[in-house]
């Protein structure tokens, strides 16, 4: 029988828009669908996840900490502070909670000031550009990790 985990999906700013704009770049797909979707993906493995989107870093930062005793593993999509934010880098950092960093779009096949991420060195790994999917792929990495590490 596995452990039950706790995975955290946290959004950056602006993604709470998801879906009512720029369809080119980032689908359809609102932001509770991808809350649905991760629930599903990481529920069919025992997990449990708690959401959370926010457009000021130190709310992020705040929730990061308020349940870093509580959660396995983390989920990200920092949005446009995942270019900016030293802050959310060494709060992740100082969780010391595994972390999945996802895009929706290809950030490397953006404008240059997307390609730097802050906070890539401080998470297992990156999947940017898989839309909608990469959500799930991310939360299944990361129970792979938290099993393989138990
Ligand atoms: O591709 C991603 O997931 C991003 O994290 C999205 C961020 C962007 O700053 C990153 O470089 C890549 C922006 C999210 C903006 O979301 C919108 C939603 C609806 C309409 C316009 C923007």
């Amino acid at each position: 029988m596995s452990k039950h985990r706790t995975i955290l999906l946290v959004h950056g700013p602006n993604l709470n828009l998801l879906g009512e704009r720029n369809p080119a770049v980032y689908g359809t797909t609102t932001l509770l669908d991808i809350e649905a979707d991760v629930a599903a993906a990481a529920n069919a493995r025992g997990a449990a996840v708690l959401c959370f989107q926010s457009n000021h870093e130190g709310a992020l930062i705040d929730f990061l900490h308020e349940h870093r005793k509580l959660a396995d593993g983390v989920v990200i999509n920092a949005g446009a502070f995942t270019h900016t934010s030293v802050a959310l880098r060494d709060a992740i950092e100082a969780i010391a909670l595994p972390a999945v960093e996802v895009h929706i779009s290809n950030t490397h096949a953006r404008e240059g000031f997307r390609h730097t991420s802050m906070i890539a060195g401080v998470c297992l790994g990156q999947v940017t550009g898989l839309g909608r999917a990469g959500y799930t792929t991310a939360v299944n990495l990361l129970l792979d990790h938290l099993s393989a590490n138990a």
